[in-house]
């Protein structure tokens, strides 16, 4: 599919929303020109209802008024239609099926672990050690590359370093220490956090913590 340059690109956000920042640091790798609309999910606008009848969650992509959702289907979307600049899935077909395979591993067991922690539905120790457990499997995958992309960011990289700003409040609250509990995986979200494109979609560490403690004393825990 092509791009005239002409396109319309506008991401239904929430800035704190590891699911949005995908599709804004990709849409700046790509060089994209995107609007922001920040939504207020206690009083979801009229455009996202319309725009994610089925789930009504952010992000949204819409793409010259056409709506594409999903964070890891609006990553592939981008990728499709502005193929030329900064491809983000490998070009090899068993490669790409594994980076699916770990984004999905990433949004099952990284995110259940964020939720919990967030919703306080379980003992704070147990979801630490879950976590770093599962951290530990993905550093083991990145082995002694630079990114999960190989020498270069790729789709894996940005499905992953959106929680790493939540780790970084997480890291705060549990006593997790990344350098030295998951050191590679540590260093892997410093260097991609040099990567401007990343770090300016990022939501700023200390917005997610405030978010945090507003959402603990909305929903009532210490
Ligand atoms: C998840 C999006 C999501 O949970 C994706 O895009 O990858 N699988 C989806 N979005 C949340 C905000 S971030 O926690 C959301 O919009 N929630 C609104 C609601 O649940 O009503």
């Amino acid at each position: 599919m092509a791009s005239d340059g002409d396109d319309k690109v506008v991401i239904l956000d929430l800035h704190v929303s590891m699911f949005a920042m995908r599709p804004k640091m990709a849409l700046a790798l790509k060089g994209v020109h995107y609007e922001s609309k920040e939504e207020d999910l206690r009083n979801k606008s009229s455009l996202l209802l319309e725009m994610n009848p089925v789930h009504k969650k952010v992000p949204v992509l819409i793409h010259n008024g056409k709506p594409v959702c999903e964070s890891l289907i609006i990553l592939e979307y981008i990728d499709e239609v502005w193929k030329d600049k900064f491809p983000l899935l490998p070009s090899d077909p068993y490669k790409r099926a594994q980076a699916r395979f770990w984004a999905d591993f990433i949004d099952k067991k990284i995110y259940d672990c964020i939720r919990a922690w967030l919703f306080k539905t379980k003992d704070t120790k147990d979801i630490k050690e879950e976590l770093v457990e599962n951290l530990k499997v993905l550093e083991r995958e990145l082995g002694e590359e630079a990114y999960y992309g190989g020498e270069r960011i790729g789709f894996l990289d940005l499905v992953l370093v959106s929680y790493y700003t939540w780790l970084l409040t997480f890291e705060k609250d549990v006593e997790l220490i990344m350098d030295a509990e998951i050191p590679k995986l540590s260093e892997w979200g410093k260097r991609c956090m040099q990567n401007e494109s990343v770090s300016t979609s990022l939501a700023d560490p200390l917005k997610v913590y405030d978010f945090t403690l507003q959402m603990w004393e909305r929903i009532g825990v210490a």
